[in-house]
């Protein structure tokens, strides 16, 4: 299996330092964000959790070969080329064996960093369960991934794109515990307010880590949501952001937007109409999320 995988210099000498390692994925950059802001918030995410004490592990597929941490060039490549296909799960085998260039999502990130042996990973939003789900039948593997795979996924909670409430109910009845780290209301990603509770607030890096390997301990399979709710003063009005979210998921459903394709087609949507303001709250939510990351997996790296 290992011949798959290939570690940076740098997550390799954190390995054998026994530094902590932090996953962050590479859909973020490829689908997530415009360039070269992508690249540019690439960079400094990684940075922050230099700074406090881990080692980055950005993940991506490249050249048939699952690639744990990336050079500055292929960070650039990530965020600048049209080609690069958007894997999940299910793609992964697929891209490899053709030796295609694949963004990890959160779902195809957390199985790069278990079989890597990472057990924290850092990004902005998850995937979940979309509006008219009842019909269209579009969950993200994100969530399905979230039951089966060993990673600690920190993010700023569930987008409003997604319908919450049923997000929130399909994670319960796979058994994946949703923390609020240091709120009991479950964060909206641009907003601290989702209107739903998490199943558990916890208030400390010490107290996440202590749970994961409690849970982990008893060989209980899957990870953990632990969502952190966007910094107050970066927050986006809540009006604001609903009525846009409603326009972009009017606009998909009219141009028949469907599979892998409606969650980069909503993102840039909402990013679009918000003439950028969007996007400067998904930056700053992802760099709070690579600070709080850092704490988490400094506290895991302790508590073996
Ligand atoms: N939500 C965001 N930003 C993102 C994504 C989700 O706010 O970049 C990306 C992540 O990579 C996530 C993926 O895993 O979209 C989910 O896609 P889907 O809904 O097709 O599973
Ligand atoms: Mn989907």
């Amino acid at each position: 299996m290992q011949q798959y995988i290939e570690l940076s210099a740098e997550v390799q000498k954190g390995k054998e330092q026994g530094l902590p390692i932090v996953a962050l994925e590479s859909t973020i950059i490829s689908h997530g964000m415009p360039y070269p802001q992508n690249v540019q918030t690439a960079r400094e995410v990684e940075q922050i959790l230099r700074d406090n004490g881990c080692v980055p592990a950005t993940i991506a597929l490249i050249d048939g070969k699952i690639k744990i941490g990336l050079s500055d060039e292929e960070l650039e490549m990530f965020g600048n080329a049209k080609n690069v296909a958007k894997a999940s799960r299910r793609d992964i085998g697929y891209l490899l064996a053709t030796k295609q260039t694949g963004a990890t999502t959160v779902a195809a990130t957390m199985i790069s960093a278990e079989l890597a042996g990472i057990e924290l990973f850092v990004t902005g939003g998850i995937g979940g369960v979309h509006r008219g789900a009842e019909t269209t039948m579009d969950i993200s593997a994100d969530l399905e991934e979230l039951a089966t795979t060993k990673v600690g996924v920190v993010c700023a909670g569930a987008k409003s794109i997604l319908d919450i409430g049923l997000t929130l109910e399909y994670l319960e009845t796979k058994g994946v515990p949703v923390i609020g780290y240091g709120t009991s209301e479950l964060p909206a990603f641009y907003t601290r307010k989702s209107g739903f509770d998490v199943n558990f607030r916890l208030d400390t890096p010490q107290e996440v880590a202590e749970m994961l390997r409690t849970k982990w301990n008893l060989n209980l399979q899957g990870g953990a949501v632990i969502a952190n709710p966007i910094p107050e003063k970066e927050a986006l009005d809540h009006d604001f952001i609903t009525n846009i979210i409603e326009k972009a998921l009017a606009e998909a459903e009219e141009k028949h937007i469907h599979g892998k394709e409606v969650t980069p087609f909503l993102l840039g949507k909402v990013k679009e109409l918000t003439e950028g303001s969007s996007l400067e709250a998904n930056i700053a939510l992802v760099k709070n999320n690579a600070l709080v990351g850092a704490q988490i997996a400094k506290a895991l790296n302790t508590n073996k």
